[in-house]
């Protein structure tokens, strides 16, 4: 072939390209969809097998997924639709308005809910299902900073009076606030979940799904329509736990879940990818991993134009402008849109020649469109097979005008005066006037208002008003025949560490006729690690398809069982998701009406401090189970080093004030501690969860004490474990010791012996709770000074005792010293400040100076500086024991 000059060149192209294109246009006319994906199938493949590569594309051009051919009209009356929206808009900017004008700084958000207003009215007139449908309830996460819009509705709704607007962010007020975010641990008859710390609510909410799921395939919950719905801020995204699990999503075939992220292109500070698009980011990354994805980018007056883009010019321009840009349009006029949207070729000009500029302007984005978010609703609803993500194209701050529609500043814009509440009143039509407006009353139509009715009934027909939370469970009260017993024997000679005694308490859970098929094991990918390899058969690994392949170790007794109905959650290295499971287990009570009992076991290392804020939000969620910090402390996990040796998590568990935080040494205090939570949860409903430090050195596991008030002692947090063999002696002491680090207190009782010294030792499983009974007896005496003074707990154990005080723990020594001040005279403490290091367990423990010979010296020590020994005595133990006084500090080391 002659070359062609470049004109020809182009101009055959182009007539080439349409003759492609109009015999595409002959089999979508003529054909049913199917046959245009395979058809364009077979040419991809043809192309490839040519040497062609790409195009690859996991983005569909920037247009909406569902065109107006496949839309259906949406039920009901619009009208009144809109009415109510509106409605919901205006007292939610009125709540925000004057909570600050009220309290100037107590914040609040217009501009979220004002670009999503849409989104939830939709959901809450035609999808969002209420408790009373039963089993069919949707679980809805709502973006946190739209809560007032949700107040709004619910106000409109009549379950919340204009007091509590009043009180928005007041909830100390008498009659109570509402809280800022969505938070069940304030208002547990409202919220459900929270979801405020970006990111926590996508990532719960992929694993509310599958956990659903989980329940159906193990006949605890009856099969059902039941959705989960997401809403996030599209900044939100950048957080990596919002989209770090969607894979699990698609793998599990998740249907029962939808994402919606609200495409405003901004986030706090400024746009969310100014020179890129994040919708056609979001789509790639989400039809990567398997997702169902809904583009809804352009409201209904846009379908028109592109009908008549018969060159496709439209959707290359609306595809080639980045979101900086497209946020620059949404504070402009139409003359601007003309010139720079549309003014780009002449084609695109002549094409909206018939439309005003201010038709231009009103061109609405498609998620402020109600015919298109309910049409992707319905799609998503559908759907089959996979997870459904819709990207929907919103304006913040919709309707705010020059107060900050589409403005950076948008985000924390709170304040509106008179002539921007004027423009906003005009705009959504509220009968408000004008010598009014200035105080920005609330406002709710009559009860007998047609949109009130409207809005009454859609409610009613989907099973009730959202969100609502509410607990549906009967107290268990199980009887535990032989689970408990065999513990509060010991093991005699047999060594036994405190993970062996707890997976061995939690196999013989899982075999409790009452309690068993409620348990839900969890682990990150740690079950052999924790010695539980033996669960995989007894109860088998949770897989929604069961086991498609035959185990490489099919032969052996412990093979690894996948299963249907599987009851253990292997949810690979992930903490995040793990401490999703459990909160969604740990919340089954009341999301599901099932009492479901979580067990999460995980390295210590590895939550508090990996994961802490999943932790927060499982407290926030009144979440009930048992956290496991396996292979804790940080002198007992031998080898591992500094990032696994954790003597710190415990400090934080004190920060979480329904967390109840134990240590324990020994096999009964374990067994005594999850037999009363599993009371105190389960049985008296009691909002707490446990965090549990399981350690891996093995020794024997003595009997409990006989005695009154050891149990008692134990669930308090401490209990005189062993006595002085000699209470005459000249010398005392009183040793305090907790989990591992408990058995070198009790060999340092013995060293001590050898000094003439008597010790008394006591173990003390919760440093937390005794802290915290000490606390609430000082508050009482702080407030009461006339009465009596109440004695903590931990000072009647120890105040009256004789001798120096000496606590040792595998922890920082700032944990015990928080109880300094009610032991009665100094004490001295030991603990692990300073990095771990790859050691064994000896060396470990003297470099920390937690072992029995460092104990025995601080103790010799103390007594010396309070002349209850004599100095030589000290001296010659310092020599026996090798203390090396110019040793290096591990604190700083
Ligand atoms: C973990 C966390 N980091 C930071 C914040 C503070 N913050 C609140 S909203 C927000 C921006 C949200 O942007 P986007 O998700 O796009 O939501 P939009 O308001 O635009 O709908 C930020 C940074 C937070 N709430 N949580
Ligand atoms: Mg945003």
């Amino acid at each position: 072939m002659k070359n062609l000059a470049p004109n020809d060149a182009a101009a055959l192209e182009a007539l080439e390209t349409r003759e492609w294109l109009e015999s595409l246009d002959y089999v979508v006319a003529n054909s049913d969809k199917g046959r245009v994906v395979r058809l364009l199938d077979a040419l991809s493949a043809r192309a490839r097998v040519a040497g062609v590569r790409g195009p690859y594309a996991v983005t569909t051009p920037y247009i909406n997924t569902i065109s107006p051919y496949e839309q259906v009209p949406v039920p009901g009356d619009g009208a009144l639709e809109r009415r109510i929206k509106s409605l919901v808009r205006w007292n939610a900017l009125a709540m925000v308005v004057r909570a600050n004008r009220e309290s100037d700084g107590i914040g609040g958000h217009i501009s979220t809910y004002a670009s999503a207003a849409t989104l939830y009215e939709v959901g809450f007139n035609h999808f969002f299902r209420g408790r009373d449908a039963g089993g069919d309830a949707d679980v809805v996460f709502y973006q946190g900073h739209a809560s007032p819009g949700i107040y709004s509705r619910a106000f409109l709704e009549g379950r919340l009076t204009e007091e509590h607007l009043k009180n928005f962010r007041r909830e100390l007020k008498p009659g109570g606030g509402l809280s800022s975010y969505p938070h069940p641990w304030l208002m547990p008859d409202f919220w459900e979940y929270p979801t405020v710390s970006m990111g926590i609510g996508p990532l719960t909410a992929i694993y509310q799904a599958r956990f659903i799921r989980y329940l159906e395939n193990r006949g605890l919950k009856q099969a059902s329509e039941q959705k989960v719905w997401a809403f996030l801020g599209d900044g939100e995204t950048d957080e990596p736990e919002s989209l770090g699990a969607i894979s699990l999503g698609a793998r599990e075939k998740l249907d029962n879940l939808i994402f919606v992220i609200n495409c405003n292109l901004q986030r706090l500070d400024g746009p969310v990818r100014g020179n890129g698009q994040i919708i056609n980011e979001h789509e790639s990354v989400f039809r990567g991993a398997g997702w169902n994805v809904i583009k809804v980018l352009w409201g209904s007056e846009w379908d028109d134009l592109l009908a008549r883009d018969h060159d496709g010019l439209l959707v290359k321009r609306m595809g080639e402008i980045v979101d900086g840009q497209y946020q620059r349009y949404v504070v402009e006029d139409g003359a601007y849109l003309r010139q720079h949207f549309w003014g780009a070729d002449p084609r695109l000009l002549e094409m909206v020649r018939h439309l005003s500029d201010e038709d231009l302007k009103k061109l609405r984005m498609g998620g402020h469109d109600p015919l298109k978010v309910y049409n992707a609703y319905r799609a998503a609803v559908l759907h089959k097979g996979a997870p459904t993500v819709i990207l929907a194209r919103t304006i913040k701050g919709y309707g705010m005008g020059e107060a900050g529609e589409g403005k950076n500043i948008t985000h924390q814009q709170k304040k509106m005066n008179e002539a921007d509440l004027r423009h906003f009143r005009d705009r959504f039509n509220i009968p408000i006037p004008d010598d009014r407006i200035a105080d920005a009353p609330f406002f709710r139509p009559d009860e007998s208002a047609p949109e009130m009715r409207y809005m009454r009934e859609r409610r009613s027909a989907l099973g009730g008003s959202v969100p609502k939370r509410s607990v549906r469970v009967e107290s268990l009260r199980p009887a535990f025949t032989d689970v408990f017993e065999e513990f509060f024997k010991g093991t005699g000679d047999r060594k036994a560490s405190t993970t062996m005694v707890f997976v061995k308490l939690l196999a013989k859970l899982l075999r409790d006729k009452e309690v068993g098929k409620l348990v839900v094991p969890i682990v990150p990918d740690e079950a052999r690690t924790f010695g539980m390899e033996a669960l995989f058969r007894q109860v088998g690994i949770y897989s929604s398809i069961g086991q498609l392949y035959e185990p490489v170790d099919m032969d052996t007794l412990l093979y690894y069982k996948e299963a249907k109905d599987g009851q253990i959650l292997e949810e690979g290295i992930n903490e995040a998701g793990s401490l999703s499971s459990f909160i969604a287990a740990g919340t089954a009570y009341a999301t599901h009406g099932v009492n479901a009992i979580p067990f999460y076991i995980y390295y210590s290392m590895f939550g508090f401090q990996r994961v802490g804020d999943f932790i927060w939000a499982a407290a926030d969620s009144r979440t009930r189970g048992f956290l496991l910090g396996g292979t804790a402390g940080r002198t007992t996990l031998a080898g591992e080093g500094l990032q696994h040796q954790d003597g710190n998590s415990h400090i934080i568990a004190l920060t979480v004030p329904n967390c109840r935080a134990y240590d324990p040494a020994y096999a009964y205090e374990l067994a005594v501690i999850i037999r009363d939570g599993i009371k105190r949860m389960y049985g008296d409903q009691e909002a707490v969860f446990y965090y549990l430090s399981v350690m891996n050195e093995q020794y024997e596991m003595p009997a409990m004490p006989e005695g009154a008030g050891i149990e008692e002692g134990i669930l308090k947090g401490l209990y005189r474990f062993r006595a002085a063999a000699d209470a005459k002696a000249k010398s005392r002491a009183q040793l305090i010791g907790s989990g591992a680090i408990l058995n070198e207190v009790v060999q340092a009782q013995q060293i001590l012996e050898k000094y003439g010294v008597g010790a008394d030792v006591w173990s003390a499983p919760s440093y937390n709770e005794l802290y915290r009974d000490a606390h609430r007896a000082e508050r009482w005496n702080i407030l009461n000074p006339a009465e009596k003074r109440r004695v903590p707990y931990v000072e009647e154990c120890l105040a009256g005792t004789p001798g120096v005080v000496v606590s040792a723990s595998d922890y920082v020594r700032g944990h015990a010293d928080m109880l300094s001040r009610w032991i009665g005279r100094p004490m001295a403490t030991l603990g692990t400040d300073g990095f771990g290091r790859s050691e064994n367990r000896a060396s470990l423990r003297n470099h920390f100076e937690v072992d029995a010979r460092h104990v025995a010296a601080a103790t010799l020590s103390a007594l010396v500086r309070e002349k209850q020994l004599e100095l030589k005595v000290a001296k010659q133990a310092f020599k026996d024991l090798e203390i090396d006084a110019e040793k290096v500090d591990p604190a700083s080391a």
